[in-house]
């Protein structure tokens, strides 16, 4: 049986960050297909301290504050976590990409926890055997920016999030290769014209024209992504087919002479 929707529980002390992005636009209208649930769990309702705290000074000093175990035990005891993946958004995990991505977008449900000040509680992550996953290196107040890059990435593979069904796949990242150049209208703009083959209406010559650019600015810009992409330019397709025809392959063997 196909999957039907996923649910993401996010675990934050700042769960009004989330509104724009979970109600706006393409999530949005996802949620209301039912193709993805966004559950917000402000942490600090499941503090159980008089003045309803939820982070205290941290044990051996170094300033700063964290965030304290048991409120972060209730609301993940709430979302029942124990079933479920839970992803710990944290500068410390591996960096996140589209493999991970594709991973999580398979899932039927996760949790993510957020942290803010110095981060939270060791045992939070030992007890729930959390996932810390980057969305890169730099440094950030907090986790609910790099949650909302992973839900904004993990969404758009759920089939029928986007308008087009299979728009996910044809983008260049689905091959690992940059984009090539877009253009639209008008056709010259201060003197600037759009490359001629692309008003052509030829479309066997457009799509080689696009990938001989993609091909190009992935190996100048990318050399990493464009090293990779050569190691599997001859895997077979999932059915078995070749991934590309002998039009395609000529091209690819012309830039990487270049
Ligand atoms: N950041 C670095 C080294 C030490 C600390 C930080 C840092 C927010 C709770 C974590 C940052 C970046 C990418 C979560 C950064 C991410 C965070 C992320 C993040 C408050 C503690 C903190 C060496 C990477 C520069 C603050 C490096 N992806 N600490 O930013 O949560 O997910």
């Amino acid at each position: 049986m196909e999957k039907k929707g996923l649910t993401i529980d996010v675990l934050t002390l700042f769960p009004e960050m989330f509104r724009p992005v979970t109600e706006d636009s393409i999530l949005g209208r996802a949620a209301e297909k039912g193709l993805i649930d966004v559950r917000l769990t402000n942490i600090r309702d499941f503090s159980n301290d008089k003045h309803n705290r939820a982070d205290d000074y941290p044990f051996g000093g170094g300033g700063g504050m964290v965030m304290m175990a048991d409120p972060i035990f209730g609301a993940m005891e709430h979302v029942d976590a124990k079933a479920r993946k839970v992803v710990y958004m944290s500068p410390r995990g591996r960096i996140l990409d589209e493999e991970k991505i594709k991973e999580l977008a398979e899932l039927d449900s996760f949790v993510i926890l957020c942290g803010h000040y110095e981060g939270v509680d060791q045992r939070v992550l030992d007890y729930w055997d959390a996932e810390e996953i980057s969305i890169g290196d730099y440094v950030l107040t907090g986790g609910e920016l790099p949650a909302m890059v992973l839900i904004d990435s993990v969404a758009r593979l759920i089939p029928g999030v986007l308008g087009n069904e299979d728009s996910a796949l044809e983008e260049s990242v689905y091959s690992g290769l940059l984009e090539h150049p877009q253009y639209t209208q008008p056709r010259e703009y201060r003197g600037m014209e759009v490359p001629e083959v692309l008003m052509s209406g030829h479309h066997q010559n457009i799509a080689l024209w696009k990938l001989e650019q993609s091909l190009r600015l992935t190996k100048e810009r990318r050399p990493d992504l464009y090293k990779a992409f050569i190691a599997h330019r001859n895997d077979k397709n999932e059915d078995g087919t070749k991934r590309f025809n002998k039009a395609q392959r000529q091209v690819i063997d012309k830039v990487e002479e270049e």
